[in-house]
């Protein structure tokens, strides 16, 4: 089995093709470039890979990408249209959600920035009591990331909603399905925390229609992708007033362009896409697992499904 492994960033051979070379005792291992002749690889491994790959590689039976979010390789023009996309799920990024919801979610509701705040101007002041109920927290799609967050935060005792196309929430988590049921899931949150995949149903997902639905003093966590959100909508409703604020780890263009006025708004938190990092050795643990079971011919998870795009 000949494996090929290609991205736009600089990949480590030592970090991650010898690492997978022996998590796949037998398989031959290459680094993808493009002044090489092509590989006749049976699958490659991928974090946003370019397209020339595959108008190379035309003997690819799969493509195994290296993150959870699939939204890069679907753009790519000469991606087979029946090529089977295997993706990563969890291998340790879930977690990394849930602390980064907390963090925000926290944050915002205990009023942490306004202690910090105080503390520069040397000034000692508690503030008023957290109230739980007056932070409803809605988690926008409830997968694998999803509902890792929302559990998280359930069991921090905010009241939790969750809303996906299936409506499936994790026990102790209010449930939304579907296009019809989003005005009254975004009608209860206060919190806003999206973890969607970006498909063409969920671009523009957070724009001024819809987050004017959510109750006065919203706060926005974006983790999902930057072409869910309209930015400048969210920019004119905390001109408004009606966003209180927003903690953003993706953006329409990364990075984030040094002119852009999120890196100096006020009550706006920028993170650069970290809000969960890959784990190379369970990323390869999986990975590697997910390759042996498609070469044997065995069931395995995580395939996505072209036509939902995730
Ligand atoms: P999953 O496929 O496990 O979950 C996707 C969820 O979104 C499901 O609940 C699905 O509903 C829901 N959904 C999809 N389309 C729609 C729609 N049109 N309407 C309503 N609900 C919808 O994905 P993951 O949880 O593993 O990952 C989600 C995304 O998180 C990734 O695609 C990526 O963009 C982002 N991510 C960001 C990271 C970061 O560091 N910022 C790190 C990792 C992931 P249903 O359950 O009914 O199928
Ligand atoms: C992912 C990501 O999709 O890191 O895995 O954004």
């Amino acid at each position: 089995m000949k494996i090929v492994f290609a991205s736009s960033h600089e990949i480590s051979q030592h970090e991650w093709i010898e690492p997978l070379a022996q998590a796949l005792p037998g398989a031959e291992v290459v680094l993808w470039r493009p002044d090489l002749p092509a590989q006749d690889a049976d699958v490659a491994v991928v974090w946003t890979p370019p397209d020339a790959l595959f108008q190379r590689e035309r003997r690819l039976r799969a493509v195994f990408n290296l993150g959870a979010g699939v939204d890069a390789l679907f753009r790519l023009p000469s991606l087979p249209p029946d090529m089977p996309v295997v993706r990563l799920e969890d291998a340790g990024m879930a977690v990394q959600m849930a602390e980064y919801a907390v963090w925000a979610v926290v944050r915002a509701s205990r009023q942490f920035d306004a202690y910090v705040a105080q503390q520069g101007a040397g000034q000692w002041q508690p503030l008023p009591e957290l109230d739980r109920a007056q932070w409803p927290v809605g988690v926008l799609g409830t997968g694998v990331m999803g509902t890792r967050v929302a559990q998280t935060l359930a069991a921090l005792d905010y009241p939790v909603a969750g809303w996906s196309r299936s409506g499936k929430v994790p026990a102790g988590v209010e449930g939304f399905a579907g296009a019809d049921q989003l005005p009254a899931f975004l009608a209860r949150t206060r919190v806003l925390v999206n973890t969607l995949p970006l498909t063409p149903e969920t671009r523009d997902i957070m724009r001024r229609d819809t987050l004017r639905q959510l109750l006065p003093g919203a706060y926005l966590v974006n983790m999902g992708r930057g072409d869910h959100l309209v930015e400048e909508d969210l920019l004119a409703l905390l001109d408004t007033g009606h966003i209180s604020g927003a903690t953003l780890d993706v953006f329409r263009q990364e990075p984030l362009p040094q002119e852009h006025p999120f890196w100096r708004h006020p009550r706006v938190t920028v993170t650069p896409h970290v809000a969960a990092l890959s784990l190379r050795r369970q990323t390869i643990a999986q990975v590697a697992d997910k390759i042996g079971r498609f070469m044997r011919g065995e069931p395995l998870t995580g395939v996505v499904e072209r036509g939902r795009g995730y």
